[in-house]
């Protein structure tokens, strides 16, 4: 009965004709309004005017951690037969180009993966305000390595092929990847430092070493995992890479080697205020990365150097 009754309401609100003109004295409050908007836009602390690649509202902790963000999402799937250098895979992104473009993220499954295993980050990261390509690989067992390559290989289609790339601002892009793709975007950034963000899940690589690194760099371990335990693979990376990089290591408590692959509250806030601090230039988001997070009942361990304000 309720339902039927908001329903209802519903209907009523939109008969009405969407672009009605309004009458003399509406149109001058409206004109009054747009003025006195201008002059509040153009004064001090107006965020939309100091940074040209803020998205969304003011965040809360309420907000990052919620399973959808302010924006409504819409998926295209990429199929293997269209692309080379890479699997295919699904691109998520904000359904309206009200708000202009946005940055863009490139995510790898792990080893035997496919992006079926990473698919959650798509609708919660791009709900936030990006572009989100999850790729296949070309095989199940490629190396880390081969999928850095193939994690530039896919924004490369997404920002000069892709359907949606008219959506996307080109010069903002980040890489993340679950274990052998967390170990190839940290081969991706170390070949290319025009991107802005990299977030390793639970990263594997028997490479132990990024001092080449020049991204900004938020690794993200697990303190149960057995199959790229922290103290052989999270910890030496993120210890390796320059100490006055913006970087940071999470590490989650209680958590495995697969964590990441299922939807998971504290990967997603850290995830989505790292992409936004530094692909979006977003210092609304530093107040959740800086003071440093305290351990707690999902984080085993942070560290990092706060992000550099200027
Ligand atoms: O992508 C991964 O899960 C890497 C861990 C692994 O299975 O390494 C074995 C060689
Ligand atoms: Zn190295």
């Amino acid at each position: 009965m309720q339902q039927q009754a908001r329903t209802g309401a519903a209907h009523r609100v939109s008969t009405g004709s969407p672009h009605r003109r309004p009458g003399r004295i509406a149109g001058l409050a409206t004109a009054i309004a747009a003025v006195v908007g201008l002059t509040t836009l153009s004064g001090p602390g107006a965020h939309a005017a100091d940074n040209p690649y803020e998205r969304g509202p003011a965040p809360t902790t309420a907000s990052i951690e919620a399973v959808r963000g302010p924006y409504a999402v819409s998926q295209t799937s990429v199929s293997s037969l269209s692309v080379t250098g890479f699997g295919g895979g699904t691109v998520y992104y904000p359904t309206s180009t009200a708000d202009g473009t946005f940055g863009a993220v490139a995510i790898s499954p792990g080893y035997t993966g496919t992006q079926s295993s990473i698919a959650w980050l798509g609708p919660r990261l791009a709900s936030q305000g990006f572009v989100v390509f999850t790729i296949d690989t070309n095989t199940t067992l490629d190396q880390p390595d081969s999928r850095g390559r193939q994690l530039l290989a896919a924004l490369d289609y997404l920002t000069q092929s892709s359907s949606v790339r008219g959506r996307i601002d080109g010069t903002r892009l980040g890489v993340m990847g679950h274990s052998m793709g967390g170990g190839g975007s940290l081969e991706a950034a170390k070949t290319r430092p025009s991107l802005q963000a990299a977030i390793p899940l639970t990263p594997w690589n028997l490479d132990k070493t990024w001092p080449e690194i020049s991204t900004p760099t938020l690794i993200v371990g697990a303190d149960g995992d057995t199959i790229a335990p922290v103290s052989s693979h999270a910890e030496p990376f993120y210890t390796s890479l320059p100490s006055a990089l913006d970087r940071a290591y999470l590490e989650l408590n209680g958590a495995t080697h697969f964590t990441p692959n299922t939807s998971d509250t504290t990967i997603a806030k850290y995830s989505i205020s790292w992409l936004k601090r530094f692909i979006d230039n977003d210092t609304r988001y530093e107040q959740f990365l800086c003071p440093l997070p305290r351990p707690s009942l999902t984080i085993e361990e942070y560290r990092g150097n706060c992000p550099h304000t200027s």
